[in-house]
């Protein structure tokens, strides 16, 4: 019953139709399905058949944003039902987050931001383009406890590195834990370019935070 109403948002956001998609998001919710479900197996298998399309030239830029704009939509919908209540509770740790330079993707960076949110990180958005001077001056004034950088191309994922030498150029490589990922990052190209951990979607980044957290605070140099 539920896979269906899965199938139908993920179809309808994949042949951009904003309208069904919002319709079959409600009967899901109606329904009962996980939130994290609608998102994890309807929205983003959605998004992958859109990037399959593009692939195959079948779909081109223009498709591809109006289907950026759904997902948008649809998930400022959702982000309410995501947040746990977290009111007066003292933040579990706070995350500096941001598309790396030369990548202007940021629906995979926002879902991050809205998980970690949602389980009580305290969150600070760059956006997207974020240059390494940017990251940096942004760590040294915030001195969050993680700094996570998501890229979306593999020209852009090279990046990352840039970042990371910045930030050991300027002594604060050792104040702050790295998280990376996008579609096209993997475990090991996070520990090629010394970044301390990798998550392969919103869900995990929050399991690999605390994890990150709590070696921060054994004061732990340990690469994960
Ligand atoms: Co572009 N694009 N795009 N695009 N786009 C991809 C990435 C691509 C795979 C499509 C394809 O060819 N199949 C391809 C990259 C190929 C490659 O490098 N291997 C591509 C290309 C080529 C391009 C352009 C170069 C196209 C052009 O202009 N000719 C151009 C580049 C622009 C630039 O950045 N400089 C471009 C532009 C765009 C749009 C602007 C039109 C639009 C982005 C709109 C926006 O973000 N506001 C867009 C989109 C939407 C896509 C696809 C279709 C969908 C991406 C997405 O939003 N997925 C994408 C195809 C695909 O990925 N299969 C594609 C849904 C999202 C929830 O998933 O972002 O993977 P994702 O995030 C996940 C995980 O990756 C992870 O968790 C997220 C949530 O669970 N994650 C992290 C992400 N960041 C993380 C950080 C973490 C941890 C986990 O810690 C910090």
């Amino acid at each position: 019953m539920s896979d269906d109403i899965l199938e139908k948002v993920r179809d309808s956001l994949a042949d951009l139709d904003l309208e069904n998609t919002l319709r079959y998001v409600e009967e899901a919710l109606n329904q009962g399905v996980d939130v994290v479900d609608i998102i994890m197996k309807g929205l983003t298998e959605g998004m992958k058949i859109v990037g399959e399309r593009f692939e195959r030239e079948e779909y081109f830029i223009a498709e591809v944003v109006v289907a950026a704009e759904i997902f948008k939509e649809v998930m400022n919908m959702l982000k309410p039902r995501l947040s746990q209540s977290n009111k007066g509770l003292k933040p579990i740790g706070r995350v500096i987050i941001g598309t790396v330079y030369g990548d202007i993707h940021d629906i995979g960076k926002n879902l991050v931001a809205a998980v970690l949110e949602a389980n009580n990180f305290e969150v600070i958005d760059l956006g997207v383009d974020v240059p390494p001077e940017k990251f940096v001056k942004a760590v040294e004034e915030y001195q969050p406890d993680i700094l996570g950088i998501s890229a979306l191309l593999t020209t852009t994922m090279m990046n990352i590195k840039n970042v990371v030498e910045a930030l050991e150029r300027e002594g604060l490589r050792n104040k702050v834990k790295i998280i990376v990922g996008g579609a096209p990052v993997t475990e090991e190209f996070a520990r090629s370019i010394g970044a301390d951990a990798y998550a392969e979607d919103a869900f995990k980044t929050v399991e690999v935070c605390k994890r990150l957290i709590e070696e921060k605070r054994r004061g732990s140099q340990r690469k994960t």
